[in-house]
């Protein structure tokens, strides 16, 4: 039986095309500044994103924590939506790592009420910290892959720039976000100082994410990188495919949207499951499993032994991604296993 990974677009594996791009990278020690791939790929990204400068990570949660590092230090205060990854899924490293506070506040589909971020900004007290950085997330994952609109993302910048507080953007599926609204992603991009984006969930690259922002705020982060361990030397073997990920892998994002809502309103017809397509805008959709009687992770097991892989998202709450590796037709293969799993507990 033919396994339908739908646990994340992470597990996406690299085109051909990025295979052969990886193979006949032009090649140098990227510590140097001296691999013309990475420099080629941290260039363009940066003209993508409107931004002036770029720098290739690890990982998105590097790009985050570098971001984060740069931005504040041990003592301050950052805010933050309280089920952004930032929070929820990077092992505390903001305090681990920058020292920082972070301030949480409850989101509405990902969005925190800008009135409300306002008032979260600290003032000048001998008993305060300093509010150092905002962050957002967009699309919102554990908001099951929601958009915040620009005029969102502009509301808060106005109350950031007023209040002199920096905006980084997670922008781990900021892509997603930039094909659903059907608009170009700088005009999300331009709401923020720092954004980070990866290249290995729904672009299909194998490794790898930038951040972007100011000339001078991505020089200082180049060397917080270093210090944590970040220095890659022959890097451009994973920045050709990202190249790839950027110029050829944006436009298909609409059928994973596509793929998502196909599930989604499937789903919201078999009994047990409760999911509102009316709310899947991007790859991501989350059902809600408590009308089975059975938990999140009971539903995971049995959904497995069908060849479906998704992973849990709370108590009752099973999450599917759709991605480059799950045609159309596996969705469709996908619901009929999934339904057939339900009726047989519910
Ligand atoms: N998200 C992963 C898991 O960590 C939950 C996933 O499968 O969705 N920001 C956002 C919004 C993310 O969703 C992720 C990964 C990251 C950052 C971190 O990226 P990596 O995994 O490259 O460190």
């Amino acid at each position: 039986m033919k396994k339908i990974d739908l646990r994340s677009d992470t597990v996406t594996l690299p085109t051909e095309a990025m295979r052969q791009a990886m193979a006949s990278a032009e090649l140098g020690d990227d510590v140097y500044g001296e691999d013309p791939t990475v420099n080629r790929l941290e260039q363009l990204a940066a003209e993508k994103l409107g931004k002036e400068a770029a720098l290739f990570v690890t990982s998105g949660t590097q790009g985050n924590q570098v971001a984060i590092l740069t931005h504040a230090r041990a003592g301050e205060e950052i805010i933050l939506e309280a089920d952004s990854h930032i929070f929820y899924y990077e092992a505390a490293a903001a305090s681990a790592l920058a020292g920082v506070q972070t301030r949480t506040l409850p989101g509405i589909r990902g969005a925190m009420e800008p009135q409300e971020v306002e008032k979260a900004i600290r003032g000048v007290d001998i008993h305060f910290p300093r509010t150092a950085l905002i962050c957002l997330e967009n699309t919102h994952n554990r908001a099951g892959g929601a958009v915040l609109p620009p005029d969102y993302m502009r509301a808060i910048h106005e109350v950031a720039t007023r209040k002199q507080v920096p905006v980084h953007l997670d922008g781990a599926r900021v892509f997603n976000a930039a094909v659903a609204l059907g608009i170009d992603v700088k005009e999300i991009t331009r709401h923020v100082d720092t954004v980070q984006i990866c290249f290995s969930k729904g672009l299909g690259a194998p490794v790898g994410s930038v951040l972007a922002g100011p000339q001078e705020f991505i020089d200082t982060a180049r060397q917080w990188r270093k210090r944590l361990g970040g220095g890659m030397r022959q890097a451009g073997v994973l920045a050709a495919p990202a190249i790839l990920a950027l110029t050829e892998m944006v436009d298909r994002l609409a059928e994973d949207h596509d793929n998502a809502k196909r599930l989604a309103r499937a789903l919201a017809d078999i009994k047990g499951l409760q999911v509102d397509p009316q709310t899947v805008e991007t790859n991501i959709v989350i059902a809600d499993v408590s009308g089975t009687g059975k938990s999140a992770v009971e539903i995971l097991e049995l959904l497995a032994e069908e060849g479906i892989l998704a992973v849990d998202f709370g108590e009752t709450l099973v999450r599917f991604v759709t991605h480059k590796d799950v045609s159309r037709f596996d969705i469709d293969e996908a619901i009929t296993r999934i339904h057939r799993v339900i009726q047989g507990v519910a």
